[in-house]
């Protein structure tokens, strides 16, 4: 029944055009539609994160913990404005009493087509949908963790907790406390590539968002054990697109240099952004829009 609740009101949240659009001065939309997936708080592959990512990487019991204060005051508040439930539970609730909901904002088909044809530079519906998309989907966390707080079920959005952090990987160089796309692997949505995007059922050209709610929801099932399945490089090593679409050599069919994107990204492509398109913005996602896995899974 959650399951149905949340599913409904990201649609409807996303079905508002004052919500879900690309930013001053144009109505266009900033999303086509939406996957989403659960996972269980005690799934072992959260225990796998920290040993892989790094220790700092949260659990989701952790992330719940560390911002239930917040989710206790919105819960009394929805409560005392709704008189429904309250949403009751300790502070630091069982890892398997928590759930964790994933999911992916897909680009939509104009915004994918600009980008298309760009070489170098982000297509500006691209560019917007980075900064006034990142917007619509961080009111969209914000919204469902105050309506689900309505119902009676406290949660907590992991990445904007003042906590949340970018912070270096022993492994994997640049990371965060609460990885996305590691998160929406585990929660069924997909797998990653050679350029680093998570592939969903809708492909790479999306942005990703979760929350952890004290609340059991049954777990999406992941339809792969491989945690590159769904790209071809991996698969049969019939495509490299990603890395011919890059424009500074940052994927390569032996790894990537997450420096270089860096660089390219927040410098370069900031200048032309302000520039051409006249906002503060950046973006690229060159490696993910006209390649194979953009709009779906290219493997058979
Ligand atoms: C730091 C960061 C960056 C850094 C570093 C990127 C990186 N690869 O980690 C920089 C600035 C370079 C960057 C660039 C971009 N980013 Co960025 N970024 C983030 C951020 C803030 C944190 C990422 C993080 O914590 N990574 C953790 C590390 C460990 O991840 P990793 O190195 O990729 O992990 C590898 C290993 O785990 C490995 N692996 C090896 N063996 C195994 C085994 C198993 C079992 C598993 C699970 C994994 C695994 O696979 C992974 C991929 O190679 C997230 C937001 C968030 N909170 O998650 C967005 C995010 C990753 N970025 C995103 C996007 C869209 C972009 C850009 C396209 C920029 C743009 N908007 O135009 C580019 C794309 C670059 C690329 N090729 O991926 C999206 C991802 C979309 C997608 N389809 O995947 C995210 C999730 C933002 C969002 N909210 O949607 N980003
Ligand atoms: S473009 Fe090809 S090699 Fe690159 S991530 Fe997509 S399927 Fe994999
Ligand atoms: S986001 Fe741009 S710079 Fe970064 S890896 Fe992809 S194509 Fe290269």
């Amino acid at each position: 029944m959650l399951r149905a609740f949340i599913a409904r009101f990201i649609q409807e949240f996303l079905a508002d055009p004052e919500k879900n659009n690309l930013g001053p001065g144009t109505t266009d939309q900033a999303w086509d539609g939406f996957v989403l997936g659960f996972s269980n708080g005690a799934d072992p592959l959260y225990d796998f994160l920290k040993e892989h990512i790094g220790e700092f990487h949260w659990s989701p019991a952790e992330a719940f913990t560390l911002g239930w204060p917040a989710a206790q005051t919105a819960a009394a508040e929805a409560h005392d404005a709704a008189g429904g439930p309250s949403a009751a539970g300790p502070g630091n609730p069982r890892p398997d009493e928590l759930t964790v909901v994933s999911w992916a904002l897909c680009q939509t088909e104009a915004t994918k087509k600009a980008n298309r044809a760009q070489t170098r530079f982000p297509s500006e519906p691209w560019a917007r949908s980075r900064i006034y998309g990142q917007k619509c989907g961080r009111s969209l966390q914000r919204a469902l963790v105050k309506a689900l707080a309505s119902e009676g079920y406290a949660a907590v959005a992991p990445a904007l907790l003042p906590e949340w952090t970018e912070t270096e990987s022993p492994t994997y160089g640049r990371a965060s406390t609460w990885s996305e796309r590691h998160v929406a692997y585990v929660s069924g949505l997909g797998t990653f590539s050679l350029c680093g995007g998570l592939i969903t059922e809708r492909g790479q050209a999306a942005r990703f968002g979760s929350l952890v709610v004290h609340a059991a929801i049954p777990s999406t099932a992941r339809s792969y054990s491989d945690p590159f399945a769904y790209c071809l490089f991996y698969h049969d090593r019939s495509c490299t697109a990603c890395v011919d679409r890059c424009p500074v050599g940052s994927v390569t069919p032996g790894g990537r240099d997450k420096k270089a994107c860096a660089q390219h990204l927040e410098s370069a492509t900031a200048d032309y952004v302000k520039h051409e398109y006249g906002f503060d913005g950046y973006g690229c996602g060159l490696c993910q829009t006209g390649v194979p896995c953009e709009s779906g899974i290219p493997v058979p």
